[in-house]
């Protein structure tokens, strides 16, 4: 597929793939276009099975400074409305393979919001994550309050979101948004690395085990446990489940084939 504001590396590693945002003048800003292209290669990458993890990266300087304000000024709310952002941003959170983010410079607005859609997130010293959207007099929109809230608690949460003011890598690991931080010459290579360590395991397992942990978002501790039960159950159903025990048994590496 042909795409104007993302490259896209379907094996930059063994069954890794890389979704790069590339409106570095912009600062990656996220138009509607971008954001199109990001659902459209998620859904190509999820459907192929030689891909078992993506990295979405941007640039040093920026991951995404938001979402395209220039694009958004002029919107009523019946513009917006009619412009359903969110079936796309759905699209994203339903990726059933494993996201890892690697975040240089500015995640902000949206940007932050793309990492918070993201499973694992690892940054370069100089990244820097904020809600700013109050200070252009609106408010997250695609989850902010929410997984921020989730992600940093609630006093965190309210100081970036309504003084707007932006966290460095430090802050954000303290609290617990990102996994881990490198120097900048090292980000990507170190998220397709975290990327690999994932890849290299079922799959089937991967999908189900990042569904589990994702329902701890959506539901009481009860159901949680139901659902974590259903999904460890099937596994036993897999050739993969059969392969990881025998090759610990018969002391070797397993050979996962996603079956
Ligand atoms: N949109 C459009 N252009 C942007 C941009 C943005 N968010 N951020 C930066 N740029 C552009 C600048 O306009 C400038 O372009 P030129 O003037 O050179 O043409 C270029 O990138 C470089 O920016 P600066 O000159 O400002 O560079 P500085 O280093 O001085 O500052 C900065 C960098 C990132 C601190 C600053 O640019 C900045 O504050 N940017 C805006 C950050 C921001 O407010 N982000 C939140 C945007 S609102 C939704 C889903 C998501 C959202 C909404 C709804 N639904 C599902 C409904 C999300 C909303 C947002 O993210």
């Amino acid at each position: 597929m042909a795409y104007e504001f993302i490259l896209v590396e379907p094996q930059v590693a063994p069954y890794v793939a890389l979704i790069r945002l590339n409106r570095p003048k912009e600062y990656n800003a996220l138009n509607l276009q971008l954001m199109g292209e990001i659902r459209d290669a998620l859904s190509v990458l999820d459907n192929d099975d030689a891909v078992r993890a993506i990295v979405i990266t941007g640039n040093e300087k920026a991951f995404a400074a938001g979402a395209d304000i220039k694009q958004m000024a002029g919107k009523s709310a019946v513009d917006m409305l009619k412009i359903d952002q969110f079936s796309t941003w759905d699209a994203i959170r339903r990726t059933k393979k494993p996201l890892i983010a690697a975040v240089s410079g500015f995640a902000l607005g949206g940007g932050c919001e793309l990492v918070m859609h993201c499973d694992m997130v690892v940054a370069s010293e100089t990244a820097q994550f904020g809600q700013p959207e109050i200070n252009i007099g609106v408010m997250p929109g695609a989850g902010g309050t929410q997984r921020l809230t989730k992600a940093v608690g609630k006093v965190r949460a309210m100081e970036m979101v309504l003084t707007g003011r932006f966290i460095s890598a430090e802050e954000a690991k303290d609290a617990g948004l990102i996994n881990k931080i490198v120097p900048v010459a090292l980000y990507l290579d170190e998220a397709i690395k975290m990327a690999s360590a994932v890849a290299e395991k079922s799959p089937i397992a991967v999908q189900l085990a990042k569904e589990s942990v994702l329902k701890a978002f959506d539901t009481h501790l009860q159901e949680g446990l139901y659902f974590e039960r259903k999904n460890f159950y099937m596994l036993f159903a897999t050739e993969d489940q059969k392969e990881g025990m025998n090759a610990f048994v018969e002391k070797r590496k397993p050979d996962f084939k996603g079956q």
